[in-house]
């Protein structure tokens, strides 16, 4: 079975998915919040988080939905993919919203207007999640793809999966998908986990896609500072945040109604707290690459501040401290796409983060096997390079660098090799063959208006017809639109 569950405490006991009695909205700041501005407990009824709100950040909450119009979210929340609806598995109207109610809580804690964090922040609902609270892997692999070529490059953005499943159940697609998400500039936020249900810690590590390591792993902490009894532990956890237990609940908003409520608790609720606490981060410092911030939450998590943490699990938990975080120097560029013609190459490729530095430039290199042959310096901001008099049946290396005032950012684990050919009137290629997306990802081809008369998209399987000779102009967009990439095919 590859199903996927909702590390809230109903779902892992297997419940039927019951609406809990709804709740009135909260008079006072909830404990949640109240005791993550403070080092040590107890709590001292002051919730101030500071000024920041996450404005203008995207939180994607990997769910069962968010229903949009609660009043928590203030017109926030934007209808992402839905795949669960798209496969007819339970379908919903509107797109994205809510059946089940997990969604709806856990995007409250993370960007409620009183009961979340980062109460200004753009929630996208991202539903994998039916109407019983449980999913497959490959709707959460689809949906992490989505969010991939939604993301805008070089710019923070948020992922929160308060779901799991076990690794040896094809746990691994959904790994991979977390591992490109993270090269790509998204802070990933995953719950540990509410397995250890009879007094033996379950470890984390054997949760996918909670093992993976540049992840932020959350483990659910009590009101009573200690780690909840059902929270998985071990070496995968990055730090604890508030989760509940049955003495004190967390508060949150609730699908059955604008204004309605429930108390959950599960490490579900835990994590989209830290989702929460990056965004009011990322919103300070947008260009910050995934792991700075991930380090930086960490970092700044509180020391033994908990109770009954087994030895292998790190004691640390949730501050929220939104001092600025230094610069380093800029990530890697992503999306490098290289496009033959005729005795030429073009390398396109999106910005990465600047590190929290701005980029003061670019340098492309051309390599026949490992000899240098061409350096190029170009100004910060370009994303395209041609290289040209090149061999047709030679193969060439691409590789893309980026620097900034703290030094030169990475460049050696991007490589792309290409051969470069001729493209002949009367040829039919497929798209991908002039390049795609690392990760394989959906992206939108046109050709332009001007070459019409040279050549043409063919759709299923998607392939270019050359008509005759001259120049093809080509757009690349993803999902999302945005700027698209433009490729010139010379056709002899
Ligand atoms: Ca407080
Ligand atoms: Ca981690």
């Amino acid at each position: 079975m590859r199903r996927i569950w909702g590390f809230c405490i109903a779902s892992l006991v297997g419940l039927v998915a019951v609406a809990p009695a709804a709740q009135s909205a909260p008079n006072s700041a909830p404990w949640h919040l109240d005791r993550i501005n403070q080092r040590s407990g107890p709590i001292d009824s002051n919730a101030d988080l500071g000024a920041l709100t996450g404005a203008g950040i995207n939180i994607y909450i990997v769910d069962s939905g968010v229903l949009p119009t609660h009043e928590q979210f203030g017109g926030r929340v934007v209808a992402g993919t839905d795949p669960v609806s798209s496969t007819g598995e339970s379908v919903i109207d509107p797109r994205a919203s809510d059946c089940d109610g997990h969604g709806t809580h856990v995007a409250g804690l993370a960007a409620g207007t009183t009961v979340g964090v980062a109460r200004g922040a753009t929630v996208i609902a991202v539903r994998v999640l039916n109407c019983d609270g449980d999913g497959t892997v490959d709707n959460v692999v689809a949906a992490l793809r989505w969010i991939r070529s939604h993301h805008v490059s070089g710019k923070a953005a948020i992922v929160n999966l308060s779901l799991g499943v076990d690794r040896n159940d094809d746990g691994a697609a959904i790994d991979a998908q977390v591992t490109e998400m993270l090269a790509e500039g998204i802070v990933v936020t995953i719950a540990a986990g509410n397995g250890n249900q009879n007094g033996v810690p379950y470890n984390a590590c054997d949760i996918s896609p909670g093992h993976v390591p540049g992840a932020l792993t959350v483990a659910a902490s009590t009101f009573a500072d200690t780690a909840a009894s059902y929270s998985n532990g071990g070496p995968c956890i990055d730090l604890f945040a508030p989760g509940g237990d049955s003495s004190a609940r967390i508060l949150s908003a609730w699908n059955t109604g604008n204004s309605d409520y429930s108390n959950d608790v599960g490490t579900s609720m835990a994590s989209p707290l830290v989702a929460g606490y990056a965004a009011l981060l990322a919103q300070q410092q947008p260009s910050l690459c995934a792991a700075q911030i991930s380090d930086a939450i960490v970092q700044r998590a509180t020391p033994n501040a908990l109770g009954g943490v087994i030895a292998t699990t790190p004691n640390r938990l949730l501050f929220v401290d939104t001092s600025p975080i230094p610069a380093t120097v800029p990530g890697l560029a992503s999306n490098i796409i290289t496009t033959v013609s005729s005795g030429s190459v073009l390398a396109s490729w999106e910005l990465p983060c600047d590190g929290g530095s701005t980029l003061t430039k670019t340098t492309v290199s051309l390599y026949r096997g490992s000899t240098l042959l061409q350096r190029r310096t170009l100004t910060p901001g370009t994303t395209t390079a041609r290289f040209t008099r090149l061999q047709n049946g030679v193969q060439y290396r691409v590789r893309v660098q980026h620097h900034n005032a703290i030094g030169d950012g990475a460049s050696t684990t991007r490589w792309k090799t290409v051969t470069v050919r001729a493209l002949r009137s009367g040829e039919t290629i497929p798209v991908r063959s002039i390049g795609r997306f690392a990760g394989d990802l959906t992206m939108k081809w046109k050709v332009a208006s001007s070459s019409r008369g040279v050549c043409k998209v063919l759709s299923n399987p998607t392939s270019i017809r050359f008509l005759r000779a001259g120049t093809c102009r080509v757009a690349i967009r993803t999902n999302a639109g945005g700027t698209p990439a433009i490729h010139n095919l010379r056709v002899n």
